[in-house]
Protein backbone atom coordinates (compact mmCIF):
# COMPACT_ATOMS: atom_id res chain seq x y z
CA UNK A 1 0.00 0.00 0.00
CA UNK A 2 1.52 3.51 -1.31
CA UNK A 3 1.74 6.41 1.52
CA UNK A 4 -0.03 8.36 -0.74
CA UNK A 5 -3.29 5.32 0.20
CA UNK A 6 -2.64 5.40 3.65
CA UNK A 7 -2.62 9.09 4.29
CA UNK A 8 -6.20 9.54 2.38
CA UNK A 9 -7.12 6.94 4.17
CA UNK A 10 -6.78 8.37 7.14
CA UNK A 11 -8.27 11.40 6.65
CA UNK A 12 -11.56 9.48 4.81
CA UNK A 13 -12.35 7.62 8.06
CA UNK A 14 -11.33 8.00 11.79
CA UNK A 15 -11.20 4.93 14.23
CA UNK A 16 -14.39 6.08 16.04
CA UNK A 17 -16.31 5.03 12.63
CA UNK A 18 -14.52 2.18 12.38
CA UNK A 19 -15.17 0.93 15.80
CA UNK A 20 -19.04 1.55 15.00
CA UNK A 21 -18.86 -0.48 12.06
CA UNK A 22 -16.96 -3.53 13.03
CA UNK A 23 -19.92 -3.27 15.47
CA UNK A 24 -22.26 -3.47 13.42
CA UNK A 25 -21.09 -6.31 11.63
CA UNK A 26 -19.30 -7.94 14.63
CA UNK A 27 -16.33 -9.54 12.52
CA UNK A 28 -12.85 -8.88 11.90
CA UNK A 29 -9.86 -10.88 10.10
CA UNK A 30 -6.40 -10.63 10.29
CA UNK A 31 -4.91 -11.18 6.76
CA UNK A 32 -1.28 -10.36 7.59
CA UNK A 33 0.06 -9.02 4.90
CA UNK A 34 3.92 -9.66 4.77
CA UNK A 35 4.94 -6.73 2.52
CA UNK A 36 3.49 -4.19 5.22
CA UNK A 37 4.25 -5.54 8.94
CA UNK A 38 3.21 -1.42 9.92
CA UNK A 39 -0.11 -2.18 8.76
CA UNK A 40 -2.45 -5.06 8.96
CA UNK A 41 -5.11 -5.42 6.12
CA UNK A 42 -8.47 -6.66 8.30
CA UNK A 43 -11.88 -7.77 6.33
CA UNK A 44 -14.47 -6.02 8.38
CA UNK A 45 -17.53 -8.01 7.23
CA UNK A 46 -18.97 -7.97 3.25
CA UNK A 47 -18.27 -5.35 1.32
CA UNK A 48 -15.75 -3.28 3.52
CA UNK A 49 -11.91 -3.89 4.13
CA UNK A 50 -9.75 -1.63 6.40
CA UNK A 51 -6.01 -1.22 7.52
CA UNK A 52 -4.67 -1.55 11.12
CA UNK A 53 -2.33 0.75 12.12
CA UNK A 54 0.11 -1.42 14.55
CA UNK A 55 1.90 1.27 15.82
CA UNK A 56 -1.27 3.46 16.72
CA UNK A 57 -3.48 0.82 17.04
CA UNK A 58 -5.51 3.10 14.44
CA UNK A 59 -7.97 1.18 12.01
CA UNK A 60 -8.73 2.98 9.16
CA UNK A 61 -11.05 1.82 6.36
CA UNK A 62 -9.87 1.87 2.93
CA UNK A 63 -12.87 0.89 0.77
CA UNK A 64 -15.15 -1.44 -0.71
CA UNK A 65 -14.01 -4.77 -1.03
CA UNK A 66 -15.88 -8.79 -0.72
CA UNK A 67 -13.83 -11.09 1.57
CA UNK A 68 -14.71 -14.21 3.29
CA UNK A 69 -15.26 -13.42 7.28
CA UNK A 70 -13.94 -15.20 10.37
CA UNK A 71 -13.69 -14.43 13.90
CA UNK A 72 -10.54 -14.14 15.34
CA UNK A 73 -8.71 -12.03 18.14
CA UNK A 74 -6.72 -8.83 17.07
CA UNK A 75 -3.92 -9.95 18.21
CA UNK A 76 -2.20 -6.17 17.54
CA UNK A 77 -4.38 -4.64 20.67
CA UNK A 78 -3.65 -5.54 24.21
CA UNK A 79 -6.44 -6.88 25.51
CA UNK A 80 -8.42 -4.57 27.61
CA UNK A 81 -7.95 -2.26 24.14
CA UNK A 82 -9.71 -4.64 22.28
CA UNK A 83 -12.66 -5.64 24.75
CA UNK A 84 -13.79 -1.67 25.55
CA UNK A 85 -13.67 -1.63 21.71
CA UNK A 86 -15.89 -4.30 21.41
CA UNK A 87 -13.27 -6.32 19.42
CA UNK A 88 -12.43 -9.91 19.62
CA UNK A 89 -9.24 -10.25 22.72
CA UNK A 90 -7.13 -13.10 22.95
CA UNK A 91 -8.30 -13.45 26.83
CA UNK A 92 -10.91 -11.83 28.87
CA UNK A 93 -9.10 -9.27 30.28
CA UNK A 94 -9.55 -8.23 34.01
CA UNK A 95 -8.23 -5.11 36.62
CA UNK A 96 -9.67 -4.08 39.79
CA UNK A 97 -11.02 -0.47 40.76
CA UNK A 98 -8.57 0.69 44.17
CA UNK A 99 -6.30 -2.03 43.41
CA UNK A 100 -3.39 0.44 43.99
CA UNK A 101 -4.32 0.82 47.75
CA UNK A 102 -4.24 -0.50 51.10
CA UNK A 103 -5.04 -4.51 50.26
CA UNK A 104 -1.16 -5.12 49.16
CA UNK A 105 1.14 -4.75 52.22
CA UNK A 106 3.73 -3.02 49.55
CA UNK A 107 1.43 -0.44 49.59
CA UNK A 108 1.19 0.36 53.25
CA UNK A 109 4.90 0.29 53.59
CA UNK A 110 5.54 2.96 51.49
CA UNK A 111 1.98 4.79 52.83
CA UNK A 112 3.65 4.51 55.90
CA UNK A 113 6.87 7.16 54.67
CA UNK A 114 4.42 9.75 53.68
CA UNK A 115 1.09 11.47 53.55
CA UNK A 116 -1.58 10.26 51.13
CA UNK A 117 -1.38 13.69 49.35
CA UNK A 118 2.36 13.81 49.57
CA UNK A 119 2.38 10.23 47.75
CA UNK A 120 0.46 11.84 44.57
CA UNK A 121 2.71 15.05 44.36
CA UNK A 122 6.04 12.68 44.21
CA UNK A 123 6.03 11.48 40.97
CA UNK A 124 8.82 8.34 41.19
CA UNK A 125 6.50 7.28 44.61
CA UNK A 126 2.81 7.44 42.11
CA UNK A 127 4.68 5.69 39.99
CA UNK A 128 5.58 3.18 42.00
CA UNK A 129 2.17 2.47 43.84
CA UNK A 130 0.58 2.23 40.07
CA UNK A 131 2.87 -0.32 39.24
CA UNK A 132 2.97 -2.76 42.44
CA UNK A 133 -0.79 -4.04 41.28
CA UNK A 134 0.46 -4.79 37.79
CA UNK A 135 3.21 -6.58 39.09
CA UNK A 136 1.66 -8.56 42.09
CA UNK A 137 -1.88 -9.39 40.54
CA UNK A 138 -0.66 -9.95 36.34
CA UNK A 139 -4.07 -7.69 35.37
CA UNK A 140 -4.51 -6.24 32.05
CA UNK A 141 -4.40 -2.46 33.17
CA UNK A 142 -2.64 0.03 34.98
CA UNK A 143 -4.53 2.80 37.00
CA UNK A 144 -3.14 6.22 37.73
CA UNK A 145 -2.24 6.64 41.60
CA UNK A 146 -3.96 9.89 42.38
CA UNK A 147 -7.52 10.50 43.78
CA UNK A 148 -10.27 12.36 42.04
CA UNK A 149 -9.93 15.62 44.20
CA UNK A 150 -6.03 15.94 43.17
CA UNK A 151 -7.14 18.37 40.61
CA UNK A 152 -9.18 20.85 42.32
CA UNK A 153 -6.81 20.10 45.17
CA UNK A 154 -3.94 22.30 43.36
CA UNK A 155 -5.87 25.25 42.96
CA UNK A 156 -7.53 25.59 46.22
CA UNK A 157 -6.34 25.89 49.70
CA UNK A 158 -7.79 23.93 52.41
CA UNK A 159 -8.49 20.79 50.67
CA UNK A 160 -6.96 17.52 52.37
CA UNK A 161 -7.32 14.05 52.05
CA UNK A 162 -7.51 12.28 55.61
CA UNK A 163 -6.97 8.57 55.76
CA UNK A 164 -10.36 6.41 55.96
CA UNK A 165 -12.21 9.55 55.74
CA UNK A 166 -11.28 10.70 51.80
CA UNK A 167 -11.54 14.43 50.47
CA UNK A 168 -12.05 16.89 53.24
CA UNK A 169 -12.91 19.96 51.88
CA UNK A 170 -12.21 23.30 55.17
CA UNK A 171 -14.72 26.22 53.50
CA UNK A 172 -17.36 24.04 51.63
CA UNK A 173 -19.04 25.79 48.38
CA UNK A 174 -22.02 26.92 48.67
CA UNK A 175 -23.19 30.32 46.96
CA UNK A 176 -22.01 31.87 43.53
CA UNK A 177 -19.30 33.82 45.30
CA UNK A 178 -17.79 30.50 45.71
CA UNK A 179 -17.31 29.29 42.06
CA UNK A 180 -14.81 32.27 41.51
CA UNK A 181 -12.24 29.93 43.70
CA UNK A 182 -12.49 27.10 40.99
CA UNK A 183 -10.95 28.93 38.36
CA UNK A 184 -9.69 26.97 35.34
CA UNK A 185 -7.15 24.21 35.81
CA UNK A 186 -3.86 24.21 33.41
CA UNK A 187 -2.69 20.73 34.07
CA UNK A 188 1.17 21.10 32.85
CA UNK A 189 1.25 24.13 35.41
CA UNK A 190 -1.02 22.92 37.93
CA UNK A 191 -0.41 18.85 38.38
CA UNK A 192 2.86 18.63 36.75
CA UNK A 193 3.49 15.93 38.96
CA UNK A 194 0.29 13.96 37.74
CA UNK A 195 1.91 13.99 34.65
CA UNK A 196 5.08 13.38 34.97
CA UNK A 197 4.02 10.20 37.02
CA UNK A 198 1.88 9.01 33.68
CA UNK A 199 5.12 9.30 32.02
CA UNK A 200 7.13 7.31 34.13
CA UNK A 201 4.32 4.72 34.32
CA UNK A 202 3.89 4.14 30.59
CA UNK A 203 7.80 4.23 30.66
CA UNK A 204 7.79 1.19 32.52
CA UNK A 205 4.80 -0.85 31.64
CA UNK A 206 4.48 -3.79 29.11
CA UNK A 207 2.75 -2.48 25.78
CA UNK A 208 0.33 -5.08 26.85
CA UNK A 209 -0.58 -3.27 29.67
CA UNK A 210 -2.13 0.12 29.22
CA UNK A 211 -2.38 2.89 31.63
CA UNK A 212 -5.82 3.99 32.84
CA UNK A 213 -5.93 7.91 33.27
CA UNK A 214 -9.12 9.19 35.38
CA UNK A 215 -11.35 12.13 36.79
CA UNK A 216 -13.55 12.72 39.15
CA UNK A 217 -17.73 13.52 37.59
CA UNK A 218 -19.01 16.65 38.49
CA UNK A 219 -21.65 15.43 40.36
CA UNK A 220 -19.69 13.51 42.63
CA UNK A 221 -17.19 15.79 42.98
CA UNK A 222 -19.59 18.80 43.45
CA UNK A 223 -20.54 16.69 46.58
CA UNK A 224 -17.48 17.10 48.16
CA UNK A 225 -17.01 20.67 47.52
CA UNK A 226 -20.43 21.55 48.67
CA UNK A 227 -20.91 18.76 51.48
CA UNK A 228 -17.28 19.11 52.73
CA UNK A 229 -16.72 16.00 53.07
CA UNK A 230 -18.25 12.12 52.30
CA UNK A 231 -22.24 12.74 52.77
CA UNK A 232 -24.97 10.07 52.65
CA UNK A 233 -27.42 12.35 52.03
CA UNK A 234 -26.36 14.72 49.84
CA UNK A 235 -28.60 17.94 51.47
CA UNK A 236 -26.56 20.60 50.93
CA UNK A 237 -25.56 19.37 47.06
CA UNK A 238 -29.22 18.85 46.73
CA UNK A 239 -30.04 21.95 48.08
CA UNK A 240 -27.91 23.99 45.64
CA UNK A 241 -29.06 21.80 42.65
CA UNK A 242 -32.63 22.62 43.64
CA UNK A 243 -33.05 25.99 44.88
CA UNK A 244 -30.29 27.36 42.63
CA UNK A 245 -30.63 25.87 39.67
CA UNK A 246 -27.97 28.17 37.73
CA UNK A 247 -25.10 28.31 39.90
CA UNK A 248 -25.22 24.36 40.22
CA UNK A 249 -25.02 24.55 36.42
CA UNK A 250 -22.04 26.95 36.76
CA UNK A 251 -20.38 24.78 38.93
CA UNK A 252 -20.58 21.39 37.43
CA UNK A 253 -20.02 23.05 34.17
CA UNK A 254 -16.78 24.44 35.84
CA UNK A 255 -15.63 21.03 37.06
CA UNK A 256 -16.70 19.48 34.07
CA UNK A 257 -13.96 21.94 31.97
CA UNK A 258 -11.42 20.32 34.77
CA UNK A 259 -11.95 16.70 34.10
CA UNK A 260 -11.75 17.00 30.40
CA UNK A 261 -8.13 19.20 30.87
CA UNK A 262 -6.74 16.53 33.07
CA UNK A 263 -8.16 13.69 30.91
CA UNK A 264 -6.90 15.23 28.03
CA UNK A 265 -3.50 15.77 29.20
CA UNK A 266 -3.14 12.55 31.19
CA UNK A 267 -3.97 11.08 27.32
CA UNK A 268 -1.09 13.76 26.14
CA UNK A 269 1.19 12.12 28.26
CA UNK A 270 0.44 8.57 27.57
CA UNK A 271 -2.64 7.01 29.04
CA UNK A 272 -4.53 4.81 27.25
CA UNK A 273 -7.87 4.95 28.37
CA UNK A 274 -9.54 6.94 30.59
CA UNK A 275 -12.13 6.59 33.43
CA UNK A 276 -14.81 9.28 34.70
CA UNK A 277 -15.77 8.24 37.93
CA UNK A 278 -19.26 9.49 38.93
CA UNK A 279 -19.27 7.30 42.26
CA UNK A 280 -21.81 9.24 44.30
CA UNK A 281 -24.44 9.56 41.32
CA UNK A 282 -26.59 7.04 42.13
CA UNK A 283 -28.25 9.30 44.78
CA UNK A 284 -30.16 10.95 42.20
CA UNK A 285 -33.52 10.22 40.67
CA UNK A 286 -32.77 9.60 36.36
CA UNK A 287 -35.18 12.89 36.01
CA UNK A 288 -32.71 15.17 38.17
CA UNK A 289 -29.69 12.85 36.85
CA UNK A 290 -31.13 13.87 33.10
CA UNK A 291 -31.61 17.62 33.89
CA UNK A 292 -28.72 18.40 36.42
CA UNK A 293 -25.72 15.98 35.84
CA UNK A 294 -25.83 14.25 32.05
CA UNK A 295 -25.32 17.63 30.12
CA UNK A 296 -21.81 18.65 32.48
CA UNK A 297 -20.80 14.49 31.77
CA UNK A 298 -21.51 14.75 28.19
CA UNK A 299 -19.32 17.63 27.79
CA UNK A 300 -16.49 15.60 28.95
CA UNK A 301 -16.84 12.22 26.58
CA UNK A 302 -17.57 14.67 24.10
CA UNK A 303 -14.53 17.02 24.37
CA UNK A 304 -12.63 13.57 24.48
CA UNK A 305 -13.97 11.85 21.48
CA UNK A 306 -11.19 13.21 19.08
CA UNK A 307 -8.50 11.00 21.33
CA UNK A 308 -8.99 8.17 20.21
CA UNK A 309 -8.84 6.20 23.40
CA UNK A 310 -11.66 4.29 24.98
CA UNK A 311 -13.65 6.15 27.48
CA UNK A 312 -15.49 4.52 30.52
CA UNK A 313 -17.89 5.73 32.85
CA UNK A 314 -18.98 4.28 35.95
CA UNK A 315 -21.02 5.08 39.13
CA UNK A 316 -22.29 2.61 42.31
CA UNK A 317 -26.10 2.30 42.84
CA UNK A 318 -26.61 3.36 39.56
CA UNK A 319 -28.91 0.95 38.15
CA UNK A 320 -31.73 3.03 37.32
CA UNK A 321 -29.31 5.39 35.55
CA UNK A 322 -27.76 2.85 33.46
CA UNK A 323 -29.27 3.73 30.28
CA UNK A 324 -29.18 8.00 30.85
CA UNK A 325 -25.66 7.29 31.64
CA UNK A 326 -24.99 5.89 28.63
CA UNK A 327 -26.50 8.62 26.66
CA UNK A 328 -23.11 10.92 28.38
CA UNK A 329 -21.02 9.37 25.41
CA UNK A 330 -18.82 6.33 27.16
CA UNK A 331 -17.63 3.72 24.90
CA UNK A 332 -17.78 1.38 28.39
CA UNK A 333 -19.67 1.64 30.75
CA UNK A 334 -18.89 -0.16 34.28
CA UNK A 335 -21.62 -1.30 36.73
CA UNK A 336 -21.75 -2.37 40.22
CA UNK A 337 -22.63 -5.78 41.55
CA UNK A 338 -26.25 -5.12 41.83
CA UNK A 339 -26.95 -5.16 38.05
CA UNK A 340 -26.21 -8.54 36.37
CA UNK A 341 -24.16 -7.92 33.28
CA UNK A 342 -26.72 -8.86 30.74
CA UNK A 343 -29.54 -6.89 31.28
CA UNK A 344 -26.78 -3.66 31.71
CA UNK A 345 -26.33 -4.43 28.49
CA UNK A 346 -29.25 -4.67 27.30
CA UNK A 347 -29.92 -1.54 29.02
CA UNK A 348 -26.99 0.31 27.86
CA UNK A 349 -27.18 -0.99 24.11
CA UNK A 350 -25.04 -2.67 21.84
CA UNK A 351 -22.76 0.14 21.02
CA UNK A 352 -21.13 -0.10 23.93
CA UNK A 353 -18.98 -2.62 26.28
CA UNK A 354 -19.34 -2.99 29.66
CA UNK A 355 -17.18 -3.51 32.60
CA UNK A 356 -17.54 -5.26 36.31
CA UNK A 357 -19.17 -7.01 38.28
CA UNK A 358 -18.15 -8.99 41.07
CA UNK A 359 -19.13 -7.97 44.44
CA UNK A 360 -15.85 -6.72 46.43
CA UNK A 361 -17.12 -8.96 49.00
CA UNK A 362 -17.13 -12.01 47.05
CA UNK A 363 -13.25 -11.60 47.98
CA UNK A 364 -13.87 -12.61 51.49
CA UNK A 365 -15.39 -16.22 50.32
CA UNK A 366 -14.63 -19.39 50.86
CA UNK A 367 -12.09 -19.62 47.59
CA UNK A 368 -14.36 -22.07 45.71
CA UNK A 369 -17.44 -19.76 46.61
CA UNK A 370 -15.29 -17.09 45.03
CA UNK A 371 -14.71 -19.12 42.35
CA UNK A 372 -18.55 -19.72 41.60
CA UNK A 373 -18.77 -15.94 41.43
CA UNK A 374 -16.25 -15.07 38.97
CA UNK A 375 -17.55 -17.85 36.92
CA UNK A 376 -21.18 -16.52 37.12
CA UNK A 377 -20.09 -12.80 36.25
CA UNK A 378 -18.26 -14.30 33.08
CA UNK A 379 -21.63 -16.62 32.48
CA UNK A 380 -23.39 -13.18 32.86
CA UNK A 381 -21.46 -11.31 30.63
CA UNK A 382 -20.91 -14.19 27.46
CA UNK A 383 -21.55 -13.45 23.92
CA UNK A 384 -21.82 -9.41 25.03
CA UNK A 385 -20.33 -7.04 22.70
CA UNK A 386 -17.51 -6.71 24.84
CA UNK A 387 -16.37 -7.34 28.11
CA UNK A 388 -13.73 -5.84 31.10
CA UNK A 389 -13.77 -8.19 34.56
CA UNK A 390 -13.51 -5.92 37.12
CA UNK A 391 -15.13 -5.71 40.57
CA UNK A 392 -18.54 -3.86 40.96
CA UNK A 393 -16.72 -1.27 42.82
CA UNK A 394 -13.03 -0.67 44.36
CA UNK A 395 -11.21 -3.57 46.27
CA UNK A 396 -12.06 -3.11 50.25
CA UNK A 397 -8.56 -1.81 52.17
CA UNK A 398 -8.75 -5.40 54.05
CA UNK A 399 -9.08 -7.87 50.71
CA UNK A 400 -6.30 -10.57 50.46
CA UNK A 401 -4.61 -10.11 47.45
CA UNK A 402 -4.15 -13.61 46.97
CA UNK A 403 -7.75 -13.80 46.46
CA UNK A 404 -7.41 -11.33 43.78
CA UNK A 405 -4.74 -12.86 42.11
CA UNK A 406 -6.84 -15.78 42.19
CA UNK A 407 -9.52 -13.65 40.01
CA UNK A 408 -6.90 -12.99 37.76
CA UNK A 409 -5.76 -16.49 37.36
CA UNK A 410 -9.42 -17.30 36.61
CA UNK A 411 -10.76 -15.18 34.20
CA UNK A 412 -7.24 -15.13 32.25
CA UNK A 413 -7.84 -18.85 31.82
CA UNK A 414 -11.45 -19.06 30.39
CA UNK A 415 -11.05 -19.06 27.21
CA UNK A 416 -12.76 -15.81 26.10
CA UNK A 417 -14.74 -18.18 23.11
CA UNK A 418 -16.29 -20.33 26.03
CA UNK A 419 -16.47 -17.84 29.12
CA UNK A 420 -19.37 -18.56 31.02
CA UNK A 421 -20.13 -22.22 30.08
O1 LIG B 1 -5.04 6.56 53.34
C1 LIG B 1 -4.97 6.08 52.17
O2 LIG B 1 -4.07 5.27 51.84
C2 LIG B 1 -5.94 6.63 51.22
C3 LIG B 1 -6.91 5.66 50.61
C4 LIG B 1 -7.15 6.14 49.19
C5 LIG B 1 -6.61 5.59 48.02
C6 LIG B 1 -5.72 4.39 47.91
C7 LIG B 1 -7.87 7.30 48.79
C8 LIG B 1 -8.52 8.28 49.67
N1 LIG B 1 -7.80 7.42 47.42
C9 LIG B 1 -7.05 6.39 46.92
C10 LIG B 1 -6.64 6.20 45.53
C11 LIG B 1 -7.65 6.35 44.49
N2 LIG B 1 -8.83 7.03 44.59
C12 LIG B 1 -7.49 5.88 43.18
C13 LIG B 1 -6.20 5.26 42.69
C14 LIG B 1 -6.15 4.23 41.72
C15 LIG B 1 -6.83 2.90 42.05
O3 LIG B 1 -8.03 2.80 41.84
O4 LIG B 1 -6.11 1.95 42.38
C16 LIG B 1 -8.66 6.22 42.49
C17 LIG B 1 -9.03 5.90 41.06
C18 LIG B 1 -9.48 6.95 43.38
C19 LIG B 1 -10.75 7.55 43.01
C20 LIG B 1 -11.64 8.03 44.07
N3 LIG B 1 -11.33 8.75 45.18
C21 LIG B 1 -13.04 7.89 44.04
C22 LIG B 1 -13.79 7.25 42.90
C23 LIG B 1 -13.67 5.77 42.95
C24 LIG B 1 -14.44 5.09 44.07
O5 LIG B 1 -13.79 4.29 44.77
O6 LIG B 1 -15.63 5.35 44.19
C25 LIG B 1 -13.57 8.51 45.16
C26 LIG B 1 -15.02 8.60 45.57
C27 LIG B 1 -12.48 9.04 45.89
C28 LIG B 1 -12.54 9.82 47.15
C29 LIG B 1 -11.74 9.16 48.20
N4 LIG B 1 -10.38 9.24 48.27
C30 LIG B 1 -9.94 8.48 49.32
C31 LIG B 1 -11.06 7.87 49.93
C32 LIG B 1 -11.01 6.95 51.12
C33 LIG B 1 -12.20 8.30 49.20
C34 LIG B 1 -13.63 7.89 49.44
C35 LIG B 1 -14.16 8.62 50.62
C36 LIG B 1 -15.65 8.50 50.75
O7 LIG B 1 -16.15 7.41 51.08
O8 LIG B 1 -16.32 9.54 50.52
Amino acid sequence: MSDETRAGATDLLDGQHHTKVIAALAIVTDLHHPGDPGFVPVAIGVGLSGIVDRSSHRSILTGPDTVSCVNAADETLPPFLAACRRLPASRVPVWFMRQAGRSLPEYRAVREQHTFSDMIRRPEVAAEVTLQPVRRLGVDAAILFSDIITPVQSIVAGIDVHPGKGPVIEVPFRTRADLARLRPIEPEIDLPYVLEAVRMVTAELSPEVPLIGFAGAPFTVASYLVEGGRSKEYVHTKALMYGEPEVWEDLANRLADMALATLRAQVAAGARAVQLFDSWVGALSEADYRRHVLPASRRIFAGLAELDVPRIHFGVGAGHLLGAMAEAGADVVGVDWRTPLGRASSIIGPDKAVQGNLDPTALFAPPEVLDTKVGDVLRDAKGLPGHVFNLGWGVMPDTDPDALRRVVDLVHARDPETAGT
